[in-house]
């Protein structure tokens, strides 16, 4: 997953059935740069070819679309989806899903047709390959919502309309963010209506309207499930994440054309007013009472500050010609909404007092990115900032129509009663509607595709925007870098991906002028022709700015996540930082929350970085921020940045979990190539935990899925004796956690001071058996915890690894066992330490896979203490796992 960036290699991937190749040159591969030495800056970054999903319906084509077997209604061909909502997903693996579905359908009119002619937008999973893109489809590839209809989606005139099936409840404008535990909720969308039309007469005006659904997609299944109803029709809402790990939404349309609803006068001619929050806990959504409603433009740009507040930045999406809303004067002005008192507060009109040439207030099209956020002296975040650049601006009220290139920057104060201020920066080289603005781990931003005027207005007469630009937030000016392959305009998209490149794709226009797919002036204006699956990478500059850093390893809460392997990071505590060589030369350690954008918007970007608290060696030492407000709980890449004079360079990002544990499934695959799917059906634990408690044991287990458990605790030694297993409790068939008295289940048993495990037995999905083990001291009767002696099963290179008991030696000089497993043939160096110096080292080995290993540790010359075994796997592509394990010598 981490390394890819770090090879170069020329890919070549072979389409089965070997009709076609696809050269993807550099996917896999790092920066071409370095010959001539490093460029200003890192010069201008480059782009790989583009490469994209090689089958339609399992058949392998080179063809956008092919046609249908059975076409149905105006359905005749079938299209490989393109990115119109793209996520990396925490194993690295980009998901994404189409927009438009079924645009290529149409033969006259889009506004006469599409009613009939479209689809719901099919979803799939892109995985890399040892660099290699391959394309898996979820199960029910569409997200499985509305198959019955959607029930929000009534015809203006009852008893008008058609009702075609797989067009009411599409992914396409619907808002989508992780949830902590890493599933993504994708909530509205799309319901077509042919309104009014007639049942079997094609004929009508295609109408949106905004679904209540709302769907989870899971990546350890790769299939996606629903989950409640919103109370409002959603078509172009945002979601963002609060600190307490629910999600807000708000905005959106239930009808797109003249929203009328005569059964809503309130909502009738604007967007949705009413704000809702969903809890991940029950699954459910409650609508805020009417203080918190407002009227908001579509993918209203929402960010959550530090202080917990959602803060709205003046911009948004207004649909014209068509989506006008009476209220829109109020778009000018940015806000906050506090949802403690569940109200909205009027920040200003961001810009007015500036007095510059930027035009203030509302900023159509735009995306905002909020830049990171720096903690003070004391820890404290008070300070968010939000660059625009480019869009169609106001006036005329409710946006214009050419694109600019004023580019500012709003800075909230949250510890000045959130005073708004505004700072003109340099502009962009031209004007940019639409442009995918992408904060990179170092601070800069960097803009993608788009157009040069609003699309939606008059769609195919646009001139694309190829030529990426970065803003400096140092000299805070833009400056032009390479260009795309592709022109990508409505409904592009792009993410950061955790080795530090850009994944760029999407193009799903309107169909030109409202009529039917034809590109106006080939090489001029946009390509309509249909949309583009494609996807390109792109390299920032900074991958030219020599060596990057490297983490080699995280310790959070008394455990440590080495190389890819993800690690869980609570509020308020502290983490270490392993980097190579010398910790002084890293200027920060930056938290990435992993992306999920779409129509230029993702609710949830962050970027935070954490106060160092000490620099040491090759360790850093940081802290978690305290409110999960600055730092809302689920999935963040973490990356270390190196100053240089061209300016910083980051490190391949490792994944934190802030505020939650890490996904069973995730932890269990980092690092094999099998990938989470197949891994997660390995694994049966989530987690499990042990703690003292009085005078017993808190035992406490989480499952992948609802297995029984057993849970055994076994005493290991008596003072200085080593004693085989003791069985002294065991709890059969658990299906919850539960709290052990101390006293013996086993007759003829005592529990008496000494060292314990607790086994934590499941099955997996294959029906294998999982055993997970955790050491304990008990001492005057007391419990505490123990380093572990047995690792928990991964499908990484080091597929088994533990010690034969967490005691050794004493009385009966008993040697200490140690035995490991790989997954296939890779170097193994094994050392002992105690107390931190090395005792005994076996120089690295080659050994195979799918064999067992055992070596003995040998009681002569060692003195009493921990002994750590620590195992370093160095896989044929170079890339280490590191694992420690501790016995006790007594
Ligand atoms: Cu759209």
């Amino acid at each position: 997953m981490t390394d890819q960036g770090q090879r170069r290699r020329r890919a070549r991937v072979a389409v089965a059935g070997g009709l076609t190749a696809l050269v993807v040159g550099g996917i896999g591969a790092s920066v071409p740069a370095g010959a001539q030495g490093p460029a200003p800056g890192g010069g201008p970054g480059s782009f790989t070819p583009p490469f994209v999903e090689p089958t339609i319906a399992g058949k392998p084509t080179a063809e956008k679309c092919v046609p249908k077997e059975k076409p149905e209604f105006d359905r005749e061909l079938e299209c490989k989806p393109a990115a119109g909502s793209l996520n990396v997903l925490p194993s690295g693996d980009p998901f994404y899903w189409d927009a438009l579905e079924g645009t290529e359908n149409v033969n006259a009119s889009i506004v006469a047709e599409y009613g009939r002619a479209s689809e719901n937008d099919e979803s799939r999973l892109l995985r890399f390959i040892n660099g290699l893109p391959t394309w898996d489809t979820p199960t029910t590839p569409d997200g499985g919502a509305n198959p019955d209809g959607e029930p929000n989606a009534k015809p203006l005139i009852p008893g008008t309309g058609t009702t075609e099936p797989g067009n009411d409840g599409a992914l396409f404008c619907a808002d989508q963010n992780f949830l902590a535990d890493g599933r993504i909720l994708a909530a509205g969308g799309t319901a077509y209506l042919n309104d009014p039309g007639l049942q079997d007469a094609p004929v009508g005006a295609t109408e949106l309207a905004g679904v209540t659904s709302t769907r989870i997609y899971d990546p350890s299944t790769n299939s996606w499930s629903q989950a409640g109803r919103m109370k409002q029709g959603r078509w172009y809402p945002t979601l963002v994440t609060m600190g307490d790990g629910r999600m807000f939404t708000a905005s959106g349309v239930e009808k797109l054309i003249k929203p009328i609803q005569p059964d809503d006068p309130k909502n009738s001619g604007g967007n949705v007013r009413e704000s809702e929050i969903f809890d991940p806990k029950t699954n459910e959504w409650t609508q805020n009472p009417a203080t918190a409603d407002r009227s908001l433009p579509l993918f209203p740009r929402l960010h959550l500050l530090p202080n917990g507040k959602v803060f709205y930045n003046a911009a948004g999406q207004s649909f014209n010609p068509a989506g006008q809303d009476y209220a829109e004067a109020q778009w000018n002005v940015a806000a906050t909404y506090d949802p403690a008192k569940q109200e909205w507060k009027e920040l200003g009109v961001p810009g007015l007092t500036t007095g510059v040439t930027s035009v203030p207030g509302f900023r159509g099209s735009t995306s905002s990115t909020m830049l990171p956020l720096e903690p003070d002296d004391k820890g404290r975040y008070t300070k968010a900032s939000f660059l625009t650049a480019g869009g169609v601006p106001n006036p005329p009220s409710p946006g214009g129509y050419i694109a600019v290139a004023q580019s500012q920057v709003a800075t909230v104060d949250t510890a000045a009663g959130d005073k708004l201020t505004t700072e003109e920066t340099g502009p962009l080289s031209q004007g940019r509607w639409y442009g995918s603005q992408i904060l990179l781990p170092t601070g800069e931003v960097v803009t993608f595709s788009g157009a040069d005027r609003d699309e939606v207005i008059a769609p195919g007469v646009e001139v694309p925007r190829k030529q990426a630009e970065l803003f400096d937030p140092a000299t805070k000016k833009w400056r032009t870098l390479a260009s795309g392959n592709n022109p990508r305009t409505y409904h592009n998209t792009a993410a950061l991906m955790p080795d530090g490149r850009v994944l760029v794709g999407g193009h799903a226009p309107i169909s030109t002028l409202y009529g039917k797919n034809v590109t106006v002036a080939p090489g001029v204006t946009g390509p309509n022709d249909g949309r583009d699956p494609s996807f390109e990478i792109f390299s920032p500059p900074y991958l030219s700015r020599g060596d990057r850093p490297v983490i080699e390893s995280v310790a959070s809460g008394g455990e440590t996540a080495e190389g890819s392997t993800p690690i869980s990071a609570g509020y308020g505590k502290s983490m270490q930082v392993f980097v190579t060589g010398d910790a002084s030369k890293i200027a920060n350690v930056t938290l990435v929350r992993f992306p999920t954008q779409t129509h230029v918007v993702d609710g949830d970007q962050r970027s935070v970085r954490l106060r160092v608290v000490k620099r040491e060696g090759g360790t850093l030492t940081v802290a978690m921020p305290e409110d999960p407000n600055v730092l809302p709980p689920g999935p963040y890449m973490m990356f270390v940045n190196r100053d240089t004079p061209n300016g910083p360079v980051p490190s391949v990002s490792t994944t934190v979990f802030a505020g939650t544990p890490v996904p069973a499934a995730l932890a269990a695959a980092a690092g094999s190539k099998e990938g989470l799917v197949a891994c997660a059906s390995k694994v049966g634990f989530q987690s499990v935990e042990a703690r003292g408690r009085g005078r017993g044991l808190a035992l406490g287990f989480t499952r992948v899925r609802e297995t029984p458990v057993g849970v055994d605790v076994f005493q290991h030694a008596a003072g200085r004796t080593v004693v085989r297993e003791r069985l002294v409790a065991r709890f059969s068939n658990r299906s919850k956690g539960l709290t052990w008295n101390g006293r013996a289940t086993q007759p003829g048993r005592t529990v008496r001071d000494g060292l314990y495990s607790v086994r934590f037995t499941t099955r997996t999905a294959s029906g294998k058996r999982e055993v997970r083990r955790v050491a304990l001291r008990r001492s005057n009767g007391r419990w505490s915890s123990r380093p572990d002696f047995y690792r928990r099963v991964t499908c990484d290179v080091l597929s088994a690894f533990k010690l034969e008991r967490p005691a050794f030696a004493g009385r009966g000089r008993k040697a200490l066992g140690i035995s490991y497993r790989l997954a296939s043939r890779a170097k193994v160096r094994v050392e002992i330490l105690r107390g931190g110096r090395t005792v005994k080292r076996l120089a690295a080995k080659s050994r195979p896979g799918q064999r067992t290993f055992r070596l003995s540790l040998p009681v002569r010359g060692t003195r009493r203490g921990d002994y750590k075994v620590k195992l370093t796997v160095t896989r044929p592509n170079g890339r280490r796992l590191v694992s420690t394990l501790t016995s006790r010598r007594l």
